[in-house]
């Protein structure tokens, strides 16, 4: 049995969690992160691949973002297919000179971690039966309206967690819930005091990491009768693809060729354009769905990232709206433990929803004129959504609108 004290206790050890210890550090905030899986799982977890200025340069900033720095795919401009036919949006055109940067999470995730321990905060892995007490109190002087009771300001929060067979606990100022979707933290809000929005699609996606030289020097989203398609990239010698499948797949109904000849079949232009084919290294397939918790805080528990909300990645917003949140928590957590301001803490909540619900938004729109549900390509609904894409391909207003959104809205905080 150990019992340590931190400033803030850490749930959870993706990119909102390791951002949100790093950005406290350099405030001079101690924090601890308990992660429940082993850091090898982790660390190979693929997941996203793009992402927006605002957060790259923040991961920069931070100090993290060496290798990010020398190996990213700096992209300007990105690509469709609709239906065979080929078109471009200039980003950085109608950005005012922003470009995304392609680079995997896992490879954020294990420079952040790397960054992390050198730097001598403690991650603990292999965390088991996380569990969240005494968070409910008062939050801060200057309490706002979701801030939750406030009968025991004074009192502490604390986590408990097992390992290697003892119990251990961590007693803290606040807690931080960045465990994801399936995580802990936000399990532990009581049902009455949040409100959980919900949106499911009727389809998943087939996603592919193939040891293949990238066919195209940007990404490419394809609307095509049998479905959506992506084409996104790692490295020179890793290609990303996506396939709209069904959401009940089994991803054994998929062998290799089946996987590369519908990925030429939708990506494919009126040039003839192919895919260039390799070594499927990796095969998973994804349900796609939208989620937002309100509030994001009760007391002294604030959830960051996918723990608060999630984005079909149609958007690529998932991980870039979740280092905006701990953007906006590490400022808020600071100002409260160095000068007991309570009033951007307090906040947390709106500042975050208003980013994110446009994030929902716009997550949203990609996926719906992109996708066509099995069997509904030649409904009202489909001349829509062709309309609304010949819209965005044909007017500098449109892609204007949408490369704002792409690259990433200004922060706030
Ligand atoms: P994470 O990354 O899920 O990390 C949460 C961590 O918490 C741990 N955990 C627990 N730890 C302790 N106790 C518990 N009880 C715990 N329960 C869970 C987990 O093991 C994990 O380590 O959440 P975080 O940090 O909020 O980051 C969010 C992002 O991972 C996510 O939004 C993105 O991956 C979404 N996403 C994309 N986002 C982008 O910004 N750009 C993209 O291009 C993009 N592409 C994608 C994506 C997500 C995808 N999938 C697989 C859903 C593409 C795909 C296919
Ligand atoms: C990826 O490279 O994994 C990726 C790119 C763009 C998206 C989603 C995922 O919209």
């Amino acid at each position: 049995m150990t019992n340590q004290s931190v400033d803030v206790c850490i749930i959870g050890c993706g990119p909102s969690g390791l951002m949100l210890s790093r950005l406290l550090a350099i405030k001079g905030v101690s924090s601890i992160i308990l992660e429940r899986s082993k850091r090898t799982h982790v660390e190979k977890r693929i997941r996203a691949g793009v992402l927006e200025h605002g957060a790259a340069q923040t991961i920069i900033d931070s100090g993290m973002g060496e290798r990010l720095k020398a190996e990213r795919m700096l992209h300007d401009g990105v690509c469709f297919v609709i239906d065979g036919k080929q078109a471009r949006i200039d980003l950085t055109a109608y950005a005012e000179g922003q470009q995304i940067s392609v680079y995997g999470q896992h490879e954020v995730v294990q420079d952040m971690i790397a960054f992390t321990l050198e730097n001598d905060v403690e991650i603990v892995f292999d965390a088991a039966d996380v569990a969240l007490h005494d968070f409910e109190t008062g939050v801060s002087p200057s309490a706002g309206p979701n801030a939750g009771p406030s009968a025991s300001p004074n009192a502490s929060p604390s986590v408990t967690y097992q390992k290697d067979g003892q119990e251990h606990t961590v007693s803290c100022k606040y807690i931080a819930g960045c465990d994801g979707f399936h995580g802990v933290s936000r399990k532990s809000m009581p049902d009455d005091k949040i409100t959980e929005f919900h949106r499911s699609f009727p389809f998943a996606w087939l996603g592919i990491m193939a040891k293949a030289e990238p066919a195209s020097d940007e990404l490419i989203y394809a609307r095509h009768r049998n479905g959506f398609a992506l084409h996104s990239m790692r490295s020179q010698i890793l290609s990303r693809l996506y396939l709209q499948v069904p959401l009940e797949t089994d991803i054994a109904d998929w062998p290799d060729d089946k996987i590369w000849d519908e990925l030429d079949l939708r990506l494919g232009a009126d040039a003839g354009w192919s895919v260039n084919r390799g070594e499927i290294i990796d095969k998973s397939v994804t349900p796609l769905r939208s989620f937002v918790v309100e509030p994001m805080q009760l007391g002294k528990l604030f959830l960051a990232g996918d723990a608060a909300h999630i984005v079909p990645p149609t958007g690529a917003k998932g991980m870039n709206l979740a280092i905006a949140d701990v953007r906006v928590l590490a400022v808020g957590l600071a100002k409260m433990l160095n000068e007991n301001d309570g009033s951007m803490l307090n906040e947390y909540s709106q500042i975050c929803l208003r980013r994110v619900w446009k994030a929902q938004r716009f997550s949203w729109w990609m996926t719906a004129i992109l996708h066509t549900p099995e069997g509904a390509h030649d409904t009202y609904q489909s001349r829509i959504d062709q309309a609304d894409l010949e819209h965005l391909l044909s007017s500098d207003c449109y892609a204007k609108i949408f490369a704002e959104n792409y690259v990433g809205l200004p922060f706030e905080v």
